[in-house]
């Protein structure tokens, strides 16, 4: 998959990128990133990218020019094509879903605003999607499109143990088991006994157990989805009973009142 990061700011992307796995991702040629300088488009002799805004008002605007004739030049260079995301607080919020989704395209060319954002016209006649990475104001969209490669390139095919992916928290609604390594105690706290037991059918039903458990109590919201999508077998419902959950939605009620 191919990656392509239009900034103002290329050097803020030295370190999250050039690191770890997505460092052995680049160079397994499973994905490639490339960055490019919105100021390489700017025509003038300062090479001027934002301007004041019409109406009056506080901060700076990106101009049109500079940021079209810069999304133009990398959409129009080398195949395959591919949507141009910007990254907004306006957009769709990002999730698990939207990164598989993603990471099933051939390439991703993402728009890093900055100031106050990018002249509408541009996000009118060249943004093909906008999403946000939550409910918060950044500086700039450079943190944004680091999370969205990040996310998205991981489920790239060879880039991480595929093993990893379908356990992993969110992809099934559930919260991630608890994990533990050497050493067995450690300032007094003892690893669970199960873990070292190497009973591999009661170590499976306990994480079970245990991400049921996590869920419930940080993320009610998630279990409610689990239980709606039918991911949650007998055994799970039975659990979860015993700790007083019900499935939400049923139109029911189990306590003989109203
Ligand atoms: N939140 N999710 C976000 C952001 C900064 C003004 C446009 C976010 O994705 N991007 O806060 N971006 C803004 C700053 C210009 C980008």
């Amino acid at each position: 998959m191919r990656f392509d990061i239009l900034t103002l700011f290329p050097a803020m992307f030295q370190g999250p990128l050039t690191e770890s796995i997505l460092k052995r991702a680049q160079q397994a040629g499973k994905i490639t990133i490339h960055l490019h300088d919105i100021r390489d488009w700017a025509t003038d002799r300062h090479r001027t990218v934002d301007d004041a805004p019409y109406g009056g008002g506080a901060g700076m605007v990106m101009k049109a020019e500079p940021l079209a004739a810069a999304i133009q030049a990398v959409q129009a260079a080398d195949e395959p094509g591919g949507p141009v995301v910007l990254l907004t607080p306006d957009g769709e919020l990002f999730n698990q879903s939207i990164a598989r989704e993603l990471a099933t395209l051939p390439r991703l060319i993402l728009v890093c605003g900055h100031y106050e954002g990018i002249d509408e016209r541009v996000r009118e006649r060249l943004i093909d999607r906008e999403i946000s990475i939550g409910d918060y104001v950044l500086t700039g969209g450079e943190l944004a499109a680091m999370v969205v490669v990040d996310a998205v390139a991981r489920l790239v095919p060879g880039v991480i143990d595929s093993e990893s992916i379908v356990e992993e928290s969110h992809s099934d609604f559930l919260l991630e088991y608890p994990h533990y390594t050497r050493p067995a105690v450690w300032e007094g706290l003892a690893v669970p006994s199960i873990l070292l037991s190497g009973h591999h059918g009661e170590i499976a039903r306990w994480r079970r157990s245990e991400r049921l458990r996590r869920t419930l109590a940080r993320r009610p919201d998630l279990l409610a989805r689990a239980a709606a999508a039918g991911v949650l077998t007998k055994a799970d419902l039975a659990l979860l009973a015993e700790w007083g959950w019900q499935p939400p939605g049923s139109g029911w009620n189990t306590d003989g009142h109203e």
